[in-house]
Parts: structure tokens; C-alpha cells; sequence
């Protein structure tokens, strides 16, 4: 897991997300018994296959081909500093030990607590470990709003969905985030989220919620969208196709272009991103995964400082690529190769070194006023997923925001009617 020094200023609250905010990659799994049926994470209530019926699936669970340390290491691989695990999704299995029922990997199935191995691996790789729980579950619950109108079934439910979170909470050891999942049969008061949070920081009180049992939580989760959330840490989680759950018929594969793209998203606007791997029904990993998630790791471990950057990039639209910042210096990702020279303008800093930050080879540069010439490049990127050029600056990086323009003499709105974000617009 990352280390992270913390100074005294910090709140307690930013003490606590330290870790996860310098993480900026993440792993999720989805798996269950719903990955032998190969169409997804919620076939069985998209094809209303009843619970009995439905329940026979985890007599053929027989995980032969699970193996904790190498989920572990294709998250390694991604360049993850933390993995995300589906300890119950809503058709109800758990893949933990649970006393609150018989459903369970360790009782019925592979006998085997899939999720102690899982936390485990985690521990043994290094990687943070957020156990996803959902709270919603159609095995024990089918319909929960029926429990609305029954306050005795609701008692029932919420005593189940509580205990489950204590079961996880004292049977894993250190756990680093709790992400819940399933809120949308009740409301917070429903859920009695305030409590279930409480009780979960009174039994790890390092612990991390999101934002998933209708209560704000540490953190945002936006799904299969990078869209920042302004004044707090968010987390932007993606499948690789289009399903969480494994389904060989969805090959909508993201290609590693568009994966770093999302990771890219998220270091210029101060979030995380997270990638989704669906093992098959066996437990095996289909090879795709380690052919994308090890190209986005081969870019992150040659560029780190580039990717898990700390501060936001005020630095406008180019078209070489985009831009991360750390501290005075301007990373630029080159995806389009300009050639032997790259030209930049609208500088409001100066670069006093430019450099391949893959291995520090110098780059010639010229800059009159704000236009900065890179010469000497070759033909061809020396990295045709991500070259990254650091240009190091005399301050913070800043390039004017206006569309090419320092200060329009004319009222200037963005591309789409919003308000302008024009500084010192003349009236
Ligand atoms: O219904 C789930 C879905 O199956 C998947 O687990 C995603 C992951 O963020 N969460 C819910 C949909 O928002």
C-alpha cells in the first residue's frame, strides 16, 4: 500500500484519504456464481431466474481455477496500488465466512473463503484492499421494499445487512475501504447508514466508506464516467467492455488508448481511476486483461511522477496530447507526435530544463515570451501509448485557458453556452 507522510495540519478526514488520494489507480473485481452463466452481473434478475433455481448455481462454483495472488498481480500489472473485491454482489452469495447464512463460498461450493484469500493476496502484494458489499440482496431479500410496509422483515433485513458488515469487518484483519453497493431500495434512514458507518469506524477506525449507502461518505464514486467532482476526492470506476460480470459475448474491449485516457482524466482532475476485471466462472482470468492492464502499467511505472501527480493541471488544450503538473513542473503526454519539433504557446511560466522523463534524456527548447519550441525530437514517439516530456518551470505551470487567447477584446463565452471562464474579462 502507499505510504504516504503526513503532515499534523492534515484533518483527520484528509489524514485518512491520504492514501487512497495518492493511489490513483485501482483494480476491481467482480466475480461470483453469476460468471458461469457468462451473461453478466445481474442475470439473474434481468432474466428473472427464481431464487431456488437460481441458488443451484453454487454446487457447480467450484473455483478450480480462482487464484488470489493472481488477481493480485494483474493488479500489479495495471499498475493499481489497491483492489476493490466483490465480497457479496446482489444475487446474494457471499464470498465470505458468514454465520447469517449457509449461502456462502466457505459452506456451499468451493469451501473455501475466497475473500480471506483475496485480503491475503492484497496484503502480500502490497495493495490497499476495499471490500465491496452490496448492500441490496435478492437472495435474501428478493423484493426489500416490500419490507417498507413490514417493520419486522425490515428489522430482520437490516440486522442481516449490518451483521454481514461487522462479519467483514472483524474477519479480515485491516481493511482499507468499505464500498458499499446496491443503496437503491431505501434512503439512509432506511439503510440506518449513519449507524452502519459508526459501527464500521468503531471497529476499524482507519476505514474508508464511499459514497453508497445514500450518505456522502469519504469519497464519490461516478461509474463509467471521469467527471470531476469539485472538493473532494472522487473515484471514477470502469468496466473494460461493458459488463462488470463476465460475458465472452461482449467484446466492447476499451483499448489501452482509451484506458489511459481515463487514467490521464483522472490526474489532471484529482481523482482515481479504477479498471474492472470479470474472471470467468472457474476463476481464471481471459487474457485480454493482461494484455491491456499490462500495457497502462508499463506507461505508469516508466512515467510515475507524471501520473501520480498531486496537483491540478491549470494548463489548457493542446493538441500533442494533454498535460499533468506536479509541483513547477508540466508533464506532457504526447499521443500525437508532433515530429522533430514541437511547438507550445501560451505559456505564463518558464521552462528552465526540458527532458524525456523516461529516462531524462535532455531536449533541446528555445522560448521567446510565451512560445516555447522543442527541437531535436525524433521521427517518430519514442512511445506511441505515452511519451511523457517534463518541462520543468521557474513557478507553477500555468497556460492561459481562453481558447488560444490571452484576453479577447470581445465577450468570449466556452464552446457551449456556459459561463465563461474568462479572467478579467473587460466589461
Ligand atoms: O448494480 C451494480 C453493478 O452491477 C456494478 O457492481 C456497479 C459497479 O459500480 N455498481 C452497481 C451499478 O451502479
Amino acid at each position: 500500500m502507499t505510504d504516504v507522510t503526513l503532515s499534523p495540519a492534515l484533518s483527520e478526514a484528509e489524514a485518512r484519504l491520504a492514501w487512497l488520494r495518492a493511489a490513483r489507480v485501482g483494480m476491481f473485481v467482480h466475480w461470483g456464481l453469476y460468471a458461469q452463466l457468462g451473461r453478466g452481473e445481474w442475470a439473474m434478475n434481468r432474466e428473472r431466474i427464481p431464487v431456488a433455481e437460481y441458488e443451484r448455481l453454487a454446487d457447480t462454483f467450484t473455483a478450480e481455477r480462482f487464484d488470489a495472488d493472481a488477481l493480485a498481480g494483474l493488479a500489479l500489472e495495471l499498475g493499481a496500488r489497491y483492489m476493490i473485491f466483490t465480497t457479496k454482489h446482489h444475487d446474494g452469495y457471499c464470498l465470505f465466512d458468514s454465520a447469517l447464512t449457509d449461502y456462502t463460498a466457505v459452506k456451499r461450493g468451493p469451501k473455501r473463503d475466497i475473500v480471506g484469500e483475496v485480503v491475503a493476496a492484497c496484503r502480500k502484494a502490497g495493495l490497499g484492499i476495499a471490500l465491496y458489499y452490496t448492500l441490496n440482496d435478492w437472495h435474501h431479500r428478493p423484493d426489500a421494499t416490500d419490507a417498507l410496509e413490514d417493520p419486522a422483515a425490515h428489522e430482520e433485513f437490516l440486522a442481516y445487512v449490518h451483521g454481514q458488515i461487522r462479519e467483514l469487518l472483524t474477519q479480515y484483519g485491516r481493511i482499507d475501504t468499505l464500498w458499499y453497493d446496491g443503496w437503491w431500495p431505501f434512503d439512509a434512514a432506511g439503510w440506518r447508514a449513519e449507524e452502519m458507518n459508526a459501527m464500521a469506524r468503531a471497529l476499524q477506525p482507519h476505514l474508508l466508506f464511499n459514497n453508497r449507502n445514500c450518505l456522502a461518505g469519504d469519497f464519490a464514486t461516478p461509474e463509467q464516467h471521469a467527471t470531476p467532482v469539485p472538493g473532494r476526492l472522487w473515484e471514477a470506476n470502469f468496466t473494460l467492455n461493458d459488463n462488470w460480470g463476465y460475458c465472452p459475448s461482449d467484446t466492447n474491449w476499451k483499448s489501452p488508448r482509451q484506458v489511459l485516457d481515463l487514467v490521464l482524466a483522472a490526474a489532471r482532475g484529482g481523482g482515481n481511476v479504477v479498471m474492472n476485471v470479470g474472471p470467468r466462472g472457474d476463476g481464471s482470468i481471459p487474457e485480454i486483461y493482461h494484455d491491456t492492464f499490462g500495457e497502462i502499467g508499463r506507461v505508469l511505472r516508466a512515467n510515475e511522477p507524471a501520473f501520480f501527480t498531486p496537483d491540478l493541471a491549470d494548463m489548457d488544450w493542446i493538441n500533442h496530447g494533454t498535460w499533468t503538473v506536479c509541483g513547477h513542473t508540466a508533464y506532457l503526454h504526447v499521443t500525437r507526435w508532433p515530429g522533430e519539433t514541437a511547438v507550445i504557446t501560451g505559456l505564463e511560466c518558464r521552462v528552465q530544463r526540458a527532458s524525456f522523463l523516461a529516462g531524462g534524456v535532455p531536449i533541446a527548447f528555445t522560448q521567446v515570451e510565451d512560445k516555447l519550441t522543442l527541437t531535436g525530437l525524433p521521427a517518430a514517439a519514442p512511445d506511441p501509448l505515452d511519451t511523457v516530456i517534463a518541462l520543468e518551470m521557474d513557478r507553477p505551470p500555468k497556460r492561459y485557458l481562453t481558447g488560444g487567447m490571452r484576453i479577447p477584446r470581445v465577450p468570449h463565452c466556452q464552446y457551449d453556452p456556459v459561463e465563461s471562464n474568462m479572467v478579467g474579462m473587460p466589461t
